[in-house]
C-alpha cells in the first residue's frame, strides 16, 4: 500500500496567514528549523494508479500539483483520484470539494450520515457540486466490523469506526454530539493484508480502538497540539486540545503515552497545529516523540507498507 501525504499541518496551514506565533513568524523569516506545510489529506493506493482521497483540503489544487500520479494524463480530462472519503465535516477536510467540481464523472464520496447532514444543511457545499460535476455519496458503516470496499480504488478495503469529537462550528448539532461526527479508518491492503490506521481527529482513544489500532502496521493519528492548554496558553482560544477533539501529545494520557502501546507500528503525527513546538526540527518536544519512535508527517512524505 502506497500512502502519500499531500498535506500535514492542522486548519489555516503552517505558517497561519494571520498568525505571528514563534513558530510562523520564526518560519517566514527563516529563523526556526522547520519546513511549510499545507492542510492535512492524505491519498491512499493499493495499485499505484487508483488513488482514494482523504478529506479534500483547501490546498487539494496545489497538493494535486506536488504529487505526479494524481495527473495519470490518460484522457483530455483525467484524475488518479477516483474517490473521496470525508473523516469528519471540518471547513479544513471538506472545503477542497470546491476546487474539485469540474468534469462530467461525479466525485465518488463517502461519508456518515451526520458528515452528509452537516454538509447539505450547516455547509451546503455537497448540494452545491450538484450544481458542477454531482456527486455519488455513499454511506460509511461505522459499527466496526462491517468493512466496505470502493470499486474504483482496487485491493483496498476499509473498516471505520465513531470516535469522540464535536461536530464543526457551523454544525446544527456542534454541542449535541453523535457517532459519525467524526471516524477513524483502518486501511488494508487486500493482496498483502497490510493495514494503516488513520484518524487526524482524536480526542480520545476509547475503548473500541485499540482492537483496530493494534491490527495496523502504520498508526497516523492526530497531532494537532503538544499540551491541552497551548491555545490558551498562548492567548489564542479558550477551549482545551481535548475539548475541541484533539488528545494533545504530552502529559497523562496524551498521545506518546497512548502510542506506546503500540509496540512494533510505524506512528506518525498528522493534522498538526501552527502553534506546536514538535514543528521546530530541533525542538525538546520533536526530540522526545524521536525517543519513543514517533515520526512528524510532512508534505510529501511517502509511507509504502
Ligand atoms: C489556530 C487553528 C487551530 C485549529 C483548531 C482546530 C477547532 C474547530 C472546532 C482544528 C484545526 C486548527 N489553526 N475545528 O487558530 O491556530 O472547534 O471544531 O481542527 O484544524 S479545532
Ligand atoms: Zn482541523
Ligand atoms: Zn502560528
Amino acid at each position: 500500500m502506497h500512502i502519500h501525504v499531500l498535506g500535514a499541518a492542522a486548519g489555516g496551514g503552517f505558517p497561519q496567514w494571520n498568525c505571528n506565533c514563534f513558530n510562523c513568524d520564526g518560519l517566514r523569516k527563516g529563523t526556526i528549523k522547520a519546513s511549510k506545510r499545507t492542510q492535512s489529506s492524505i491519498c491512499v493506493s493499493g495499485d499505484g494508479v487508483n488513488w482514494v482521497l482523504f478529506n479534500a483540503s483547501p490546498d487539494v489544487l496545489q497538493q494535486i500539483q506536488d504529487f505526479a500520479p494524481l495527473q495519470p494524463g490518460r484522457n483530455i480530462r483525467d484524475s488518479g483520484i477516483q474517490a473521496i472519503v470525508l473523516i469528519d465535516a471540518q471547513i479544513d477536510h471538506t472545503t477542497g470539494l470546491f476546487m474539485l467540481r469540474e468534469g462530467k464523472v461525479k466525485r465518488e464520496i463517502y461519508c456518515t450520515d451526520m458528515v452528509y447532514e452537516d454538509l447539505t444543511s450547516g455547509n451546503q457545499i455537497l448540494n452545491i457540486l450538484g450544481y458542477y460535476c454531482g456527486i455519488n455519496r455513499h454511506d460509511v458503516p461505522i459499527d466496526g466490523n462491517t468493512t466496505f470496499e470502493i470499486p474504483s480504488v482496487p485491493n483496498l478495503k476499509f473498516t471505520a469506526v465513531a470516535l469522540k469529537s464535536a461536530a464543526p462550528p457551523y454544525s446544527p448539532h456542534r454541542n449535541d454530539p453523535h457517532p459519525g461526527d467524526t471516524i477513524g479508518v483502518l486501511i488494508e491492503e487486500i493482496s498483502t493484508g497490510r493495514k494503516c490506521w488513520y484518524s487526524p481527529g482524536l480526542g480520545e482513544i476509547e475503548p473500541h480502538l485499540p482492537p483496530l489500532m493494534c491490527q495496523a502496521d502504520c498508526i497516523m493519528v492526530d497531532g494537532t497540539f503538544w499540551t491541552n492548554t497551548e491555545m490558551i496558553d498562548m492567548g489564542l482560544m479558550t477551549k482545551t486540545a481535548r475539548s475541541i477533539g484533539h488528545n494533545p501529545q504530552s502529559g497523562e494520557g496524551g498521545m506518546i503515552e497512548k502510542l506506546n502501546e503500540f509496540g512494533n507500528a510505524r506512528k506518525v503525527l498528522i493534522h498538526i497545529n501552527n502553534t506546536n513546538p514538535i514543528l521546530r526540527e530541533d525542538s525538546a518536544e520533536r526530540a522526545e516523540l524521536t525517543r519513543y519512535g514517533i515520526e512528524v508527517a510532512y508534505d510529501g512524505m511517502d509511507i509504502i507498507l
